[in-house]
This record gives C-alpha cells, structure tokens and sequence, in this order.
C-alpha cells in the first residue's frame, strides 16, 4: 500500500444537553461536553474519535478544555505528516511523548482505526480481529437524584422493553440513606429485573462492608467501586468477602492496573472503558488479563455520545462480556451529532455495521452545539 500520511487533525468541543439530571456521588450533570476529533489523511480519507469525560475534573484527571488542548498543541503537530497506516506505531509515538492522557489517546486511536476501517471498507471489530455479536445488551443508569422518579423511570423502560437491567449511582449521601435507596427500587422492580450498584469510590472499606452486607442482602446483583481506586487491597478483600461480585471500574483503568488487580484477586469483574485504557487495544489486553485470570468483563462508558460508544461497541463486541454493557450514552443526550441516531430495543443496542466505525458526522450539528 502507497504511504498514506496523517495531513492534519482538529478538534471540537460539543455540549449537549441531557435529558434529565444525572446524580453521580461525585458531580451532578446538565449537559456533556465531548471533544470530538477529524483526523485528516492524504487519501482523502477522514477517520473520528472522541475523548469525554463525566463531571469536569470530578470523575478523571482530564477535563474536556485540557483535552483540546493537549490535541491541539502536542499531539496534532507531533503525528502531522507520519504514516496513518501503522496504529500501532502512531500510539507507541504517542506512548514515549505524550505521558498520561489516555482519554486523548483513546479518541486518536479510535480515529485512526476508523479511517483504516473506512480505507479497507471494514469495520473496526473487523481490523481487531472480528465481531462475535452484531448486538450488545445495554443497561440504563436510574440516576435522577429521587428514588420516586428513578422508580417511574425503570418502570418506563420495563414496559417499553428497552431496558431489562438498572444500574443505581449512589455514594453521594449516608450510606444508610442509599442502601435504603436502592432496597426501595430493587423492591419495585421485583427480583426477575437485575439491579446493580456503583458507588463511585465513596465509600471507606469498613463502611462498604456494612453497605455490601446490606445490599447483598436485598438482592443486588453487583457492587461496582465501593472504595477508592488505588486501594487495590481493600477491593481483593471486599472480593473473597462477599459472595455478590464486586466490579473494579476506577482502579482497573490501565492495562497495568488489570494486571496488578487479577493478581490479587482485586473485583471478580472488570468494567473496560476506552477512554480509561487509552485506546481499544488496550481493552483487548485487558480482557486478555482478565480471562486467564478468570475474571468476568462489562463494557463501560464515560458517558460518551454516540462516537465514543460505538467505538466502545466496536472492540466490545469482538469480546465475551458476562455482565453486558452500559453504553447508553446516546440516549442521556437530547440531541445527537450523527447522521441517524443508534437503535436500542428489547435491552441490546445495534452496533453500526459500514466500514470503520460505521456512523457519518453530522457537520450542522456539531457547528450548532460546537462551543464557540
Ligand atoms: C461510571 O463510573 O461507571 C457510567 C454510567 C453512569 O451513569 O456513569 C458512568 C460512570
Ligand atoms: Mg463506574
């Protein structure tokens, strides 16, 4: 193939509005702002990406202003001019350069997978060695801050068919106060509709083993991030405590961190993230980790829009996940800046099919929502 080079990439800050508040333990958000970035190659051929994040600075230690920054200032002159064909040397480039930032790096690579992916006419589950499932199933997060609202709002979706499993966002007020929150709509919904937890790292080891008996108890089926990410022993110990799985989302954001978690038995489930990870490679090295150790896979979001999902789709989809996916990003937003919004019904999302990532930006959409 002929040397096919980057010729240039920018990118844009959109905000979008959600269609309801979203209660995290950590932040609460109205609207979220996604850096979209256009990689330009010499072919002709447009690649995209997208680097979110949730709350600011609460949730990562990237912010949507430092992200553009960091694309506009170092990465888009470093990778100007170098081959767009070999991914892997563009990331190892960006690895020895570029310390950190892996939300960054995360939407270069989706970019560059998805103008290889459009240039070879094949999906980007294709380039990563093939899809095992066109559909992925896809929970909804119960997160309007009232325990009456998320109790009308789960029973919604239920009879709509679009969802058949909740998970609950807690940690922002008195542990009892939650477990109370959640024991609330777990009853509601009955015990054939699975309901998850997510903590966000709030709570201290000796208050989540309280806060997990009780959870347990009531029939939770999954604990995700009682306790801060880098108490990665506290996590192994919460894990052979309790029967219900604990799920390692903050503390296994690397391919470093899935190692260093599955040697210590730290979460019997690893929630995969892009944006985390710094790229859809890394998830299949972290899966790889994973599986030998004998630890079950969830696909997670950082609330991405609909770029970020389908490009987590794409590598998810190429792996066996037992606990399913959260990717519903796209349906947190009001409006959309794709041509044709994803389907989601009877609780699995249609992962797009065309080359690359499958999806077209829509230009008017995104110069209306582009902050400006
Ligand atoms: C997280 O920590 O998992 C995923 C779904 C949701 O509502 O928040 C995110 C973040
Ligand atoms: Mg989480």
């Amino acid at each position: 193939m002929e040397v096919i080079h980057i010729e240039r990439i920018e990118s844009v800050i959109v905000d979008l509005p959600t269609i309801r508040p979203h209660h995290l333990s950590m932040a609460v958000m109205r609207n979220q702002a996604m850096v979209i970035v256009r990689l330009f190659c010499s072919d002709g051929i447009e690649g995209i990406g997208e680097s979110t994040t949730i709350g600011g600075l609460s949730y990562g230690d990237e912010s949507p202003e430092g992200m553009k920054l960091t694309l506009d200032t170092y990465i888009a002159p470093l990778l100007q001019g170098k081959s767009a064909l070999s991914i892997n040397a563009i990331m190892a480039l960006l690895e020895y350069n570029i310390k950190g930032n892996n939300f960054v790096k995360s939407a270069i690579e989706t970019a560059l997978l998805d103008a290889q992916g459009k240039r070879l006419g094949v999906s980007v589950a294709t380039l990563l060695g093939g899809a095992v499932t066109q559909t992925l199933p896809v929970l909804w997060t119960l997160a309007s801050g009232d325990t009456q609202k998320d109790i009308e709002e789960a029973q919604a979706l239920l009879n709509d068919g679009r969802h058949n499993t909740f998970k609950l966002k807690i940690g922002r007020y008195d542990w009892k106060h939650d477990v109370r929150h959640v024991s609330a709509i777990k009853q509601a919904v009955g015990p054939d509709v699975k309901v998850t937890v997510d903590v966000n790292q709030a709570w201290t080891e000796s208050v989540a083993k309280q806060g997990i008996a009780q959870l347990q108890e009531d029939g939770v089926d999954l604990i995700e991030q009682p306790i801060i990410k880098t108490n990665f022993d506290g996590l192994a110990r919460l894990t052979q405590y309790f029967k219900v799985p604990i799920m390692a989302d903050e503390a296994a954001a690397t391919v470093t961190d899935a190692f260093k978690l599955a040697k210590i038995g730290g979460g019997s489930v690893f929630a995969l993230k892009i944006s985390k990870a710094g790229g859809l490679i890394n998830i299949q090295k972290q899966a790889a980790i994973a599986q030998a150790a004998g630890i079950s896979l969830y696909g997670g979001t950082m609330l991405e829009g609909t770029v970020g999902t389908v490009a987590s789709a794409q590598v998810f989809s190429t792996l066996h996940l037992d606990w399913g996916t959260e990717l519903f990003g796209p349906l947190l937003l009001t409006e959309d800046i794709v041509k044709g919004r994803l389907t989601y019904q009877n609780g699995v999302m249609e992962i797009p099919q065309g080359p690359g990532l499958g999806i077209e930006l829509d230009m008017n959409q995104v110069e209306k929502f582009k902050r400006k």
